[in-house]
């Protein structure tokens, strides 16, 4: 993952942004996500307090890089999506990476508490968060994508198909 925005058009729909390397574990589940969807992105690690220029850079020029929809991952004092949604009309997932401090209530706090204004719309911490990120993205882009709304309603009869499964073994 390298710090260089590119300065072309051709950027994919979704940006997966995370505060450091470490946040990977966690961030990975939303690649899952968007892989399974075929939804291609972009990854980086965009450090909110080490690349502070960087970040401004790439999230002031996200919409004209074509960039639709931005999930941006943190720990501990976890202010890169709301500094990223500070500098960008688009889309902001924000997802709380479990910190061994606190076990992420901080990274929680730090992204949902946004003032009026300025939103990051706000997962459960973890891996749960970083799946649900995926899937908005996906959700969000579905809006003018009939493949990707019928390929939620399809993972959706999955989810129910599983319950069905694990009751019927339970009889
Ligand atoms: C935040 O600090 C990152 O998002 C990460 O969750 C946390 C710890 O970063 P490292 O010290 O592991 O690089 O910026």
């Amino acid at each position: 993952m390298t710090n260089v925005v590119p300065t072309t058009q051709s950027c994919p729909p979704v940006a997966v942004i995370m505060g450091s390397t470490s946040d990977w574990d966690t961030m990975k589940h939303a690649c899952d996500i968007l892989d399974q969807f075929h939804v291609p992105y972009m990854k980086r690690v965009v450090s909110a307090h080490r690349t502070p220029e960087f970040m401004a850079v790439f999230a002031h020029t996200a919409r004209e890089r074509g960039l639709k929809v931005i999930i941006a991952g943190a720990g501990g004092a976890a202010h890169l999506p709301g500094m990223v949604a500070a500098q960008t009309t688009l889309p902001v997932i924000g997802v709380p990476v479990q910190s061994h401090a606190l076990n992420g209530l901080d990274s929680l706090l730090s992204i949902v508490q946004m003032p009026g204004g300025i939103p990051v719309a706000t997962t459960a911490i973890g891996k749960s968060g970083a799946t649900n990120a995926g899937l908005l993205a996906v959700s969000m882009l579905s809006i003018t994508d009939e493949s990707l709304a019928q390929a939620l309603e399809d993972y959706r009869e999955t989810l129910k198909q599983k319950v069905e499964q694990s009751n019927a073994e339970l009889v």
